[in-house]
């Protein structure tokens, strides 16, 4: 009966796999198996024989049995562990790219974050608004006339009315400056804010698309002059082109400002290539001046208590000019060779002046 016992539990023990250990259990607790024929031959023992022989041959079946169950789970757990060795993921690695090059942060969104970034510096808060306008916020709140070139089919994109509404159509904002009429009307003076955003003209050639980015500033206080209109301008130009520069303001006409100028910043040619901030050439980058009486009056400030300035810039324009970019028409095209020709890397983000 020991030697049953040691030969089992030996077999069981060094079992390696499932099959192994099924074969173990039919030759010694199996239907013909050894511990059954055992059972088979108590009948032929005499009853003393029998009652010490007969709980020990059970006892020993049950040994078995429960050695076996041991074993197998033993086995199932060694085989889920080499199951989980094998198929280990490290969950931290990099996606796999599945043929698409990284591209960027559109040059356009990295320099209007950036002027962004500058102004806030100064102070100045951000506006936005809707590009869908209607013609009072885009023309006339803005002193422009009914018979002004600006306000023809020939610049401006008109949204369609139905078949008999008589109102006014609605225009897509052909400047942000709807956003400054719509902010003073909202907050009153004092005010001091910047309106970044997409603007659309009907024009479309080497310079000019259909939709572009202008960045509108608007500082209105008690005695606010273009002297501090200068002084913004030549900060934000030193601080976005990471160099001094001067200005130069030419007196202009617009509808919206009186007096009016265009400023220059100061640059000199190189190759055929700008260089801003430096020689005795100039180049025409916003226009600007002090905010018109009836402007104030249409968005509801006193005129005679409140005075300021505002100007207007591209932002594509000044991006092009920051990264020497030859054609504005690039900027739309969504070509990949472009970008890294003109040095904008897939892990360029914007730098922001001061951090927002
Ligand atoms: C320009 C040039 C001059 C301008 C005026 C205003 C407003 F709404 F305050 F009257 N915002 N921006 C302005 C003035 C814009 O862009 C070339």
């Amino acid at each position: 009966m020991e030697d049953l016992r040691q030969k089992y539990i030996g077999m069981i023990a060094t079992a390696s796999d499932e099959s192994a250990l099924e074969s173990v259990r039919l030759t010694a607790i199996g239907k013909k198996g050894e511990i059954a024929l055992a059972m088979r031959e108590l009948g032929r023992m005499t009853p003393e024989e029998r009652q010490t022989a007969g709980p020990r041959l059970n006892a020993l079946k049950d040994e078995i049995t429960s050695a076996l169950a041991a074993r197998k789970e033993a086995l199932t757990d060694a085989a889920l562990d080499e199951r989980l060795r094998g198929e280990w993921l490290d969950v931290t690695l990099p996606g796999r790219r599945r043929g698409v090059e990284p591209g960027t942060i559109h040059p356009v969104s990295q320099v209007w974050e950036e002027c962004t970034a500058i102004f806030a510096d100064m102070g100045f808060a951000v506006a936005e608004g809707p590009q869908v306008e209607t013609d009072f916020y885009n023309f006339d709140a803005l002193n422009i006339p009914s018979h002004h070139p600006a306000r023809g089919e020939m610049d401006t994109f008109y949204m369609h009315r139905d078949a008999g509404d008589e109102r006014p159509p609605h225009v897509l904002r052909t400047h942000t400056s709807p956003v400054q009429i719509r902010s003073l009307q909202a907050q009153g003076a004092p005010i001091r804010i910047i309106a970044p955003g997409r603007v659309y003209r009907a024009d479309y050639d080497q310079t000019h698309t259909p939709m572009f980015h202008q960045i509108e500033g608007l500082a209105i206080d008690r005695d606010i002059s273009m002297a501090n209109l200068k002084w913004v301008l030549e900060e934000f130009f030193t601080a976005y082109f990471g160099t001094s520069v001067k200005t130069r303001f030419r007196a202009s006409h617009f509808p919206f400002t009186e007096p009016s100028a265009e400023v220059d910043i100061q640059c000199s040619w190189v190759d055929g290539q700008v260089r801003v901030g430096e020689g005795d050439g100039w180049l025409e980058v916003l226009g600007s001046g002090m905010v018109h009486p009836h402007v104030l009056r249409s968005s509801g400030v006193d005129p005679d208590q409140w005075q300021g300035f505002a100007f207007g810039m591209g932002i594509d324009r000044i991006a092009m000019l920051k990264y020497g970019l030859p054609d504005l028409r690039a900027f739309f095209d969504s070509d990949l060779r472009w970008l890294r020709h003109y040095g904008f890397s897939p892990l360029q983000v914007p730098t922001l002046h001061g951090g927002i």
